[in-house]
This record gives C-alpha cells, sequence and structure tokens, in this order.
C-alpha cells in the first residue's frame, strides 16, 4: 500500500514537471466546518428529480478505513463520524454524450486541448525546474501504455505516456476517437473542466464526505460497496491480469465501459467502484482526517488549502473510486475509503467526475437556467475561485483542433 501510494506520488510530481497544463492557483477554497453541527437533512426524496439524479437522503456515517482494512492507506484515518445533508447525485459518471452538450452549448475547450503556459505551469514544479523542451509545451493529456512486461511499480512514468492530441474526444490519443462510446464516462477532464462542467449544468461537484458516504450505499463499515467480499469482474470495471503489462479484461473491458455496465450500489448508484476517477471538491491532505478525530463532522467540505508532503509545490484535488486500472495488487482503490489526488489542471485517461446538487440549488437553477444558457457563458460557468478561467472559454462551437489530434491513453492504476 506504501508502494502504491508513493507511485502515485512519483508519477504526479514527475508529470509536475514534464505536463501539467496551466496553474490556476484556487488559493484557499472550502473551509473547515465545525467539529459536530445539527442533525442531517433525512427528508424523503423530492418530487421532481433531476434528470438522472438520485436523491441521497442525508444522514451519519463512518468516513474513513476501518482499523482491520489491510488494503487501507495512511491517508485514510483515522474513520471518524460525519453527518451530511440530502443531495441530488448523479446515477452515473458524467458520460461523453453529456460533455458533448455542454461544449456544444458553450464552446467550451477543456485544458487537455490547450497548450501549458510555462509562466503559470512553472509555479507549481520545484524551484529550478528547467523549463520543458517545446515539443513537451503542447496540448496533450496522460494516456496509459501499459509495460511489455513486469516492472516495478514505483515509478508510472512507465505506463503513462504525455500524448499530444489525447482529449475527451480522443481518449487513447491521435487516431482514436469516442464513436460508439456516448454512454461511457468523459475523461482527459481537469478539475477546472469538471467544474466548468457542472456549473454549466447547474450543480457542483461532491465533497469528499457527500462522495463516501453516497458510494457506501448504507453499507457503514463495510470494506467495498457491496461489502466485504473482494472484487471480482462481475462487481465493477477494474483491472484482471497482471499490472501494468497483461490487462485481461475478464470483467469485458480493457479500458472505460459504458456507465451503467456493472450493478449498482444500495443507492442506485452506478461505476462509484472502478470504471474512471472521480474528482471531489476538497483539498488533498494526507491529514485532512485528523480535524474531524473526534465529534460528528456536519457536511464537511475539506481542509482550507491543499498540502503533498511529497510534492508540496503543486496543490491538488481529491480524486476517489479509482479506475479500470485498479488492481488489489496495485492500489484497492475501489474501496469507498480510498484517497487519491491530482492537480486541478491535470487531466487523465481514466480520470472523470459526477455532480452533486442540493435540493435548494436545483430548484433555483431550474428556475433561472433559461436565462443562464446561452448568455454570458463566461460568466456562467466560470469558478468564481478561478479568475483566470474566463480567458479559456470560447464563444465559437468547437475548437477546430479535433484534426490534429489524436494518440493513445491515461491514467495511473
Ligand atoms: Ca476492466
Ligand atoms: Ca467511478
Amino acid at each position: 500500500m506504501g508502494g502504491h501510494r508513493q507511485s502515485f506520488r512519483k508519477l504526479e510530481s514527475g508529470f509536475a514537471i514534464i505536463v501539467l497544463a496551466m496553474a490556476t492557483a484556487c488559493a484557499g477554497t472550502p473551509s473547515q466546518p465545525p467539529p459536530s453541527a445539527p442533525a442531517p437533512e433525512t427528508t424523503a426524496s423530492p418530487a421532481s428529480a433531476p434528470p438522472g439524479m438520485v436523491w441521497i437522503a442525508g444522514g451519519e456515517f463512518t468516513m474513513g478505513a476501518s482499523a482491520n482494512d489491510s488494503e487501507a492507506r495512511p491517508d485514510e484515518f483515522p474513520a471518524h463520524r460525519v453527518r451530511v445533508d440530502g443531495f441530488w447525485m448523479d446515477e452515473t459518471e458524467v458520460t461523453n454524450a453529456q460533455f458533448r452538450a455542454f461544449v456544444d452549448a458553450t464552446g467550451y475547450v477543456t485544458m487537455a486541448e490547450k497548450a501549458p503556459d510555462w509562466e503559470e505551469l512553472k509555479k507549481q514544479v520545484p524551484p529550478g525546474t528547467p523549463k520543458p523542451s517545446a515539443d513537451k509545451l503542447v496540448a496533450a493529456s496522460l494516456v496509459f501504455v501499459g509495460t511489455k512486461g513486469p516492472v516495478g511499480l514505483e515509478d508510472l512514468s512507465q505506463w503513462w505516456a504525455w500524448t499530444p492530441g489525447a482529449d475527451w474526444r480522443h481518449p487513447e490519443g491521435p487516431g482514436s476517437s469516442i464513436d460508439g462510446k456516448d454512454d461511457h464516462p468523459v475523461v482527459h477532464v481537469s478539475w477546472d473542466d469538471a467544474v466548468a462542467y457542472a456549473k454549466w449544468a447547474g450543480k457542483r461537484l461532491p465533497t469528499e464526505a457527500e462522495w463516501e458516504y453516497a458510494s457506501r450505499g448504507g453499507l457503514d463499515g463495510k470494506r467495498y460497496a457491496w461489502g466485504d467480499e473482494p472484487v471480482t469482474e462481475a462487481r465493477a470495471n477494474t483491472w484482471q491480469g497482471a499490472f501494468p503489462y497483461s490487462n485481461t479484461a475478464e470483467d469485458g473491458f480493457k479500458t472505460t465501459s459504458p456507465v451503467r455496465a456493472f450493478v449498482a450500489n444500495g443507492y442506485g448508484l452506478f461505476g462509484t467502484a472502478g470504471n474512471v476517477w472521480e474528482w471531489c471538491s476538497d483539498w488533498y491532505r494526507p491529514d485532512a482526517y485528523m480535524a474531524y478525530a473526534s465529534g460528528v463532522a456536519a457536511n464537511p467540505t475539506g481542509p482550507e488549502s491543499s498540502h503533498d508532503p511529497d510534492d508540496p509545490t503543486a496543490p491538488k484535488h481529491v480524486v476517489r473510486g479509482g479506475s479500470f486500472l485498479c488492481h488489489a495488487s496495485y492500489c484497492a482503490s475501489y474501496r469507498p475509503a480510498a484517497r487519491m489526488r491530482n492537480t486541478p489542471d491535470t487531466a487523465m485517461q481514466h480520470t472523470g467526475f459526477r455532480c452533486v446538487v442540493s435540493r435548494e440549488a436545483w430548484e433555483k437553477h431550474t428556475a433561472a437556467g433559461p436565462e443562464l444558457v446561452g448568455t454570458d457563458v463566461a460568466t456562467a460557468v466560470a469558478p468564481s475561485c478561478c479568475q483566470k478561467i474566463p480567458s479559456r472559454f470560447q464563444t465559437t462551437a468547437r475548437s477546430g483542433r479535433e484534426s490534429k489530434r489524436s494518440s493513445q491513453s491515461p491514467q495511473s492504476r
């Protein structure tokens, strides 16, 4: 486990130098709540459901790993009590079809489709890091390429390739496409991209607490979303075989699967375990749970800022749920308690997202929706924390870059 974690960190820090797009430096986003608060809102599902969303009734649960979970990593402790209010959550990961609707409506261009700006990038790499060569500072994303045989699992750059032309329409790079994959999760979306989509849709990213509560599906204290039995090819889209060189795909999928290809959890949510990682709103810190060691945390939104001891210059947001690359020998991140992280501007082949929305926010959105869409897209979509964002928005539909793109596929475990 420690090794897995180290590996991921190494990937992140290694790629921080070569890869990552523009730093968005969203300073101090979420605020830390008091250690305990009023009882959660547990009312039944509101009558008019947002399309494709399920009502997650509020409640209290144990967040984090059980002491007897041999697959748990240190950042999953201490387990602590958390209450969350009820919310709507997307039944599935956001699909290619859904993301296309957003792009068609707004002309949004994802970060993977834009060349990194070195002036921004250098703010999040160690001081003195040399400027990457011009052939590295191009629009690109991280594609999983595997290895030819067994390798040490410490250096993730062995199986991830910075691939010009890889983006959400070309998940494996130039020459690949999402034809026939409307119902697959969108990938190669950065945290900023996911936030932009969510704002357009009148929703938001889930907090880590909301995500873990929902992904447990009511099975509090269990190791997996389905109980304590180990993962099988029928449970979730993960990796069968030997990572990272032999993917036997007994579950039917070497990369992404349709979002409803595997059984839903107890709350009717598909794909919280595996398929693609899902961005959360929280900043990542390995010691984030220390703030909640006693009492009951009510609707926690995570730490004020990010800190990754192994890569301290690059703030990171949490991702959850693991992906089609997860294998018990390597990361086992299809466990609801598992936490991982990445910088807000990083896109990868195995990372997507799903959204949530409170009842109140949805009612407000549906009341104001028609005026919102199609007027001032940049203002409506730009994350409020990131004032540099508007320049990324284009009012013309499509980027025109599609024909230039190609490549293979990204991700880490
Ligand atoms: Ca699989
Ligand atoms: Ca997932």
